[in-house]
């Protein structure tokens, strides 16, 4: 029944959609913008396949598995620090006003598929701009040009547009999506604390992170080739940040408003930069900044949100997230910590 509201509703969304394009031929008081991003590890580009020196406070090397992010709320910043929003295009890779970023190409050890996704194409009001601003993380919900609510993160990956219907940067309706998936295998592999049995590969993270509030995850990581070491400890091949929201409440299958304790949504923004001579790089020796990936010191291998897994500390502190509360009920945890993300820096595009 709920399939049938939600095949409408994209029906009756994608027809006004429609007519937004073919309005906007007559582009008069329209630019086209174009926002350039890249991945990097300091000023080395990273790519599929090869290896990526020096990530981490062990310095290891490692090679990309995979690197995809939600954008969404992408704005130009004009002379006077309005943000006027960029209208996206609308294509396989942009939906209202998401877009997926897809660094990897599925050689190497990279997972997902062959097509690479780096630039946000749009139209903005004709002008002069000086900076962009953008918040990573998909938007629970947007309005259309007719004013209805278009559910975009609390959805079934399964029927949802294109770049939402990806199940790979999905966890479950409730949850939603995926905002940034990076993993790597680090050189020497990723070892974790000894298997007990509450603490099971493949079950174990599904059961413990829902237990402390953190997503059930859909597409539970398949455990990965474990090694069991001398000591009882465990050597795994993948470190993996899957950043979305978590402590998510209401039956978003059965239609209700689902709210997050933790939003964990980025918000980012550069007051000087020009599309047509920069781009915007994430950088992953940022990204891993302060910490081993070498030692996984327990939950999931990396970090997948939960609150209390021990990677996450760090990991939150680089994406400039509050990882928990502040205080009690100060309600603060998944919200930005006021300080400016170190993960993403601006450069001169090549
Ligand atoms: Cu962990």
């Amino acid at each position: 029944m709920y399939i049938f509201r939600v095949l409408a509703l994209f029906v009756a969304v994608s027809a006004p959609l429609g007519v937004a394009r073919a309005a906007q031929d007559d582009r008069g008081d329209k630019q086209q913008v174009a926002i350039r991003f890249s991945l990097a590890a300091g000023g080395n580009p990273v790519r599929c396949g090869q290896d990526i020196p020096g990530l981490g406070t062990g310095g290891r090397s490692a090679q990309l598995r995979d690197a995809r992010l939600y954008i969404s709320a992408a704005a130009l910043i004009d002379a006077a620090g309005r943000e006027v929003p960029i209208e996206l295009d609308q294509n396989d890779w942009q939906y209202a006003n998401v877009a997926l970023l897809d660094f990897e190409d599925k050689t190497g050890k990279c997972v997902g598929n062959a097509d690479i996704y780096d630039t946000i194409k749009g139209l903005a009001p004709k002008g002069r701009y000086r900076g962009v601003s953008f918040v990573v993380g998909v938007p629970s919900v947007v309005r259309d040009k007719e004013g209805k609510d278009i559910f975009l993160n609390h959805s079934n990956f399964a029927t949802a547009p294109a770049p939402l219907d990806i199940q790979a940067m999905a966890w479950n309706w409730q949850a939603g999506r995926k905002f940034i998936k990076v993993e790597v295998d680090p050189e020497g592999g990723v070892t974790r604390p000894p298997i007990t049995p509450k603490l099971a590969p493949g079950s174990a993270d599904g059961a413990t992170a829902s237990a402390i509030g953190a997503p059930a995850m859909a597409d539970a990581a398949k455990p990965a080739p474990a090694k069991v070491n001398a000591d009882g400890t465990v050597t795994v091949s993948t470190w993996m940040l899957h950043l979305g929201s978590t402590g998510c409440r209401g039956d978003a299958v059965k239609g209700e408003i689902t709210s997050c304790a933790s939003a964990n949504r980025i918000p980012v923004k550069f007051a000087s930069f020009d599309p047509a001579r920069q781009r915007v790089v994430l950088d992953l020796a940022a990204l891993f900044s302060g910490i081993d990936l070498g030692q996984d010191k327990g939950f999931s291998t990396g970090c997948m949100s939960g609150p209390a897994d021990p990677e996450c500390g760090p990991m939150f502190e680089n994406l400039a997230l509050r990882l928990k509360e502040t205080a009690l009920d100060a309600n603060d945890a998944g919200k930005p910590s006021g300080a400016v993300t170190k993960i993403f820096r601006v450069e001169a595009a090549k």
